[in-house]
């Protein structure tokens, strides 16, 4: 079993690692139009804990995937990451004035540059897997689908539609687990996805699991940051407490109570786990990820 310094010390290179191929892969900040790459890369360099691209690499580890063909596969996760964080801020979404600390994008630039951002993240990502010469066609074409499925009406964007709609509104816990099913956990899926599919012949059961697994800590990192947001643990962040619930947005801790919302964190992980329990050392990462997304303080 992987120690924690040992998974610091792997989460903090896959950081450094998917950094540096994102800084090669986005447009110079000096190439025109200046201000619209400029604003990307302050969109997309400016921290964050890069958990898809780790799951990405975690997820092909564990199927024996090498390195070199995580690569582009997770900067293309962690640009559709970066571009609906750049959407979710804006005005008419959440109207966030700051992100990871720092003025959100449209605060920084202005708000037609950001929805730009948006827009242009998105198709540098497709464009950074179909150029991917480590993939075979027919990989390529399966990573692409697999992730305009999670990003898009029925996944990520319709998870974002469900939740715009339901502020005010009074939803139960199966709305609730279903709007956050394709708002936060279809991209986290997809990760995981993109993972295996970077490894060769991964037997179906396997894939199974994994996708399983992928389901559990997706709606686990959801339920952590419902707790983040009362508990109040998001100061680096520059995340204002309490401001989903005050937004009249329906969370776990209003359905569940704190400690409900505690329990479920703690059998998501549970369950998370028990789906790769038969899969060797080279899954730890993938253990020690789900652990963090539920102990996490930011
Ligand atoms: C442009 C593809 C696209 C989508 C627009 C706005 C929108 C539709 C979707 C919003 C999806 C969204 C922001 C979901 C919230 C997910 C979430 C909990 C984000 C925080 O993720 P962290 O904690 O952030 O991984 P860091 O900063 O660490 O990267």
């Amino acid at each position: 079993m992987q120690t924690d310094a040992t998974f610091q010390d792997y989460r903090h290179r896959c950081c450094q690692r998917v950094t540096r191929a994102l800084e090669t892969c986005l447009p110079k900040a000096a190439y025109s139009p200046q201000r619209l790459h400029e604003a990307m890369r302050y969109a997309v360099l400016g921290g964050g804990k890069r958990i898809r691209p780790l799951l990405v690499y975690a997820a092909g580890q564990a199927v024996g995937a090498s390195p070199e063909r995580l690569e582009k596969p997770s900067c293309a996760v962690e640009l559709i990451h970066a571009s609906s964080l750049v959407h979710d801020d804006l005005p008419s979404m959440d109207d966030d004035a700051l992100r990871r600390g720092v003025p959100t994008c449209h605060k920084a630039y202005d708000e037609a540059t950001a929805i730009l951002v948006g827009d242009a993240l998105l198709m540098l990502a497709f464009q950074v897997l179909a150029q991917d010469t480590t993939q075979t066609d027919a990989v390529r074409v399966h990573m692409i689908t697999s992730l305009t499925q999670a990003s898009g009406s029925r996944g990520m964007v319709g998870g974002q539609a469900l939740d715009m709609a339901a502020v005010g509104q009074q939803i139960d816990l199966t709305q609730l687990e279903n709007m956050h099913i394709h708002k936060t956990g279809a991209l986290i899926r997809a990760s995981v996805h993109l993972g295996v599919l970077g490894g060769t012949e991964v037997a179906p059961e396997t894939q199974q699991h994994l996708d399983r697994y992928a389901k559990y800590i997706g709606l686990a990192f959801q339920v952590q940051d419902d707790l983040l947001d009362v508990t109040g643990h998001v100061a680096d962040t520059g995340k204002q407490i309490g401001k989903d619930a005050s937004a009249n947005k329906p969370t776990y801790p209003a359905l569940l109570g704190l400690q409900g919302t505690r329990d479920m964190a703690k059998q998501l992980l549970q369950d998370a786990l028990a789906e790769i329990v038969s899969f060797d050392e080279r899954a730890d990462p993938l253990r020690q990820l789900a652990r963090y997304i539920i102990q996490r303080t930011g």
